[in-house]
């Protein structure tokens, strides 16, 4: 069981480049005004916090062109996933748990890439409706969320902007999960087909039931549960009708109960090494109560993986 001593911090990362929507930078404040902080501190946990994009004005900077090569917002998606990455590795090499809370999913880089050097052998589960493995040649939409895990995979790398030289390509196409995919675009699953990459959609949960999943995607990549795990979680994994504020809404999508079953998994394997939490957008409710809802999945799914349920 990784982190007895229960000690985590969390780490902020109010950012929006990495898709065109205003708002999901605001995901942290809500996050934390809900009271994040303290229900994990309820839970046993010590709890400290970094802010390591404090300073920054991105959303000034934010726009929709995209550049010769078709990508949006290179240069401060990549600042951004720097100093996400540094503040990572420094809490990992203390002995914390690093929670992060997005912000989009483009920050995905840096969490993946400080994680895997701190522990080479870390496996990746990636809960999400999208695999967010394009890579600069495949998008479509030149937004970067779309992007992170090719990076940090290498994929491709003879297109990558000049920007996202220091990612360093640490992650092995077998070491890397998906659950909860329904919206792939046509180049990605190219991708998942060729490198052979476990990704188990809402098909496979409605045919096996979430619990068999879950126990299927770590046997891939994680047969011994003997291997740390950081867990990606894209709150739009979770369907529209329970988690409405969020930039990429697609149907079809788990049961909040099936979205905290994977947490709570998470954390009853022990294994659990950091969370991301990401793609909350509390601009994005057509209502009051669809952001809270939104916001309270988002706490929620944190609660569960760090260890809520377990009795
Ligand atoms: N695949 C699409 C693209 O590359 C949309 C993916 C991004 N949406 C997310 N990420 N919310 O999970 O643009
Ligand atoms: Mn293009
Ligand atoms: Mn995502
Ligand atoms: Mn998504």
């Amino acid at each position: 069981r990784f982190h007895p001593d229960r000690k985590a911090t969390i780490i902020t990362a109010p950012f929006s480049g990495g898709q065109p929507k205003n708002g999901t930078e605001l995901g942290p404040k809500f996050i934390l005004d809900a009271g994040f902080k303290s229900q994990i501190e309820e839970l046993g946990w010590q709890v400290d916090m970094k802010h390591p994009l404090e300073g920054t004005n991105y959303e000034d900077l934010r726009t929709d062109e995209k550049d010769q090569q078709g990508l949006k917002n290179v240069g401060i998606v990549s600042d951004c996933c720097h100093r996400i990455y540094k503040s990572i590795k420094e809490t990992a090499a203390s002995g914390r748990l690093p929670i992060t809370i997005g912000g989009d999913h483009s920050i995905g880089t840096g969490t993946l890439a400080a994680m895997l050097e701190h522990n080479p052998d870390t496996c990746v589960l990636w809960i999400d409706a999208h695999a967010d493995i394009n890579t600069p040649s495949t998008t479509e939409s030149g937004n970067l969320h779309g992007c992170p895990v090719s990076f940090v995979m290498g994929l491709d790398s003879e297109s990558y902007p000049k920007e996202y030289q220091w990612v360093p390509k640490v992650l092995k196409p077998n070491r890397i999960a998906y659950i909860g995919l329904r919206d792939v675009d046509a180049g990605e699953k190219e991708i998942l087909r060729k490198y052979n990459i476990p990704a188990f959609s809402m098909h496979h949960i409605d045919k096996y039931g979430i619990g068999k999943v879950f126990e299927m995607a770590l046997d891939k990549i994680n047969p011994n549960r003997e291997f740390p795990v950081h867990m990606s979680y894209d709150v739009d994994a979770i369907d529209p009708s329970f988690v409405p504020a969020t930039g990429t809404r697609v149907e079809g999508g788990l049961s909040l109960r099936e979205g905290l079953y994977i947490a709570e998994a998470i954390a009853e394997s022990g294994l659990l090494s950091s969370l991301d939490i990401v793609e909350t957008n509390p601009l994005l409710g057509e209502s009051q109560q669809n952001v809270l809802d939104t916001v309270g999945a988002a706490c929620a799914i944190g609660r569960c993986a760090m260890g809520q349920t377990l009795l």
